[in-house]
C-alpha cells in the first residue's frame, strides 16, 4: 500500500506514526495535493492528505479511517483498544481532541498567510482560544501519567504528539511546554520514538 501525504500535515504524520509503530509494509509518497499531476486528487475526491491507496486500489480517507483500518491490519501493537467499549471511546476522543487542534491550527495557519489587513482577528481569536482550551484540557487528563489511555502506547498518544509538534512548526511562539508541564514531559518521552523520529516535519 501507499500513503500519500505531506510531511508538515500533522494528519499525515499521524497516519504514518501509526504505520511505523505497528511496522506495516508500505510507500511513503510525498504528494502535494494542490501540485499540477499529484495522485491525490485521483484517488481522494476531497483532495486531501493523507490519503491511503491499497494494492486493489482502493482509496482510503481521511485519517482516523486510515487509523482505523491499519489498525485492524496487525496485532502488535493494538493502538484502538477492541474489547473495551469505554477505554475505546477515550481513545478515540483524543484523537477527536488532537484532530480539532491539528483543525485550528491549519485556520490560524492559513488566516495569517494573508496579508496583514485581510486576516480576521476574530477567526484567529476563536481559534487560537480553542487551541488553549484543548492543551489544558490534555495537560489536565494526561496528569503525569505516561500513556493518554492505559498502560501502553495508544492512538491517542500518536495523534496528540502529531498535533503538539504541529504547532511547534507553525506556532513556535506558543509556549505550550511552559504553560503544560506533563505535556512538555510525556512530549519529551514521545519525541524519542524512533516513529516519532523518522517522521520529521521539514
Ligand atoms: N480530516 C482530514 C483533514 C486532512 C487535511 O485537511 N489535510 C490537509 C493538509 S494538512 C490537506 O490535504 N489540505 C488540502 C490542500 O492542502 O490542498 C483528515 O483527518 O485526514
Amino acid at each position: 500500500m501507499k500513503l500519500f501525504g505531506t510531511n508538515t500535515s500533522p494528519y499525515t504524520r499521524k497516519a504514518r506514526l501509526v504505520l511505523l509503530e505497528k511496522g506495516l509494509a508500505h510507500t511513503y509518497v510525498v504528494a502535494p495535493p494542490r501540485e499540477p499531476g499529484s495522485p491525490v486528487t485521483g484517488a481522494n475526491p476531497l483532495g486531501r492528505v493523507p490519503t491511503l491507496l491499497l494494492d486493489d486500489g482502493t482509496a482510503v480517507f481521511d485519517s482516523p479511517v486510515i487509523c482505523e483500518y491499519l489498525d485492524a491490519l496487525g496485532d502488535a501493537p493494538i493502538l484502538i483498544p477492541r474489547g473495551d467499549a469505554e477505554a475505546r471511546m477515550r481513545v478515540r476522543r483524543w484523537e477527536a481532541l488532537a484532530d480539532g487542534i491539528m483543525d485550528s491550527a491549519v485556520v490560524v495557519r492559513v488566516e495569517s498567510l494573508r496579508p496583514a489587513e485581510k486576516q480576521d482577528a476574530a477567526t484567529l481569536a476563536l481559534h487560537g482560544s480553542a487551541i488553549g482550551r484543548a492543551l489544558a484540557h490534555a495537560a489536565s487528563a494526561l496528569g503525569g501519567r505516561e500513556w493518554c489511555e492505559g498502560s501502553a502506547l495508544t492512538l491517542a498518544d500518536l495523534a496528540l504528539a502529531s498535533a503538539l509538534f504541529y504547532l511547534d512548526l507553525r506556532q513556535p511562539e506558543r509556549d505550550w511546554r511552559a504553560q503544560h508541564p506533563p505535556l512538555a514531559a510525556w512530549a519529551a518521552r514521545m519525541s524519542e520514538r524512533p516513529s516519532v523520529r523518522a517522521t520529521p516535519t521539514t
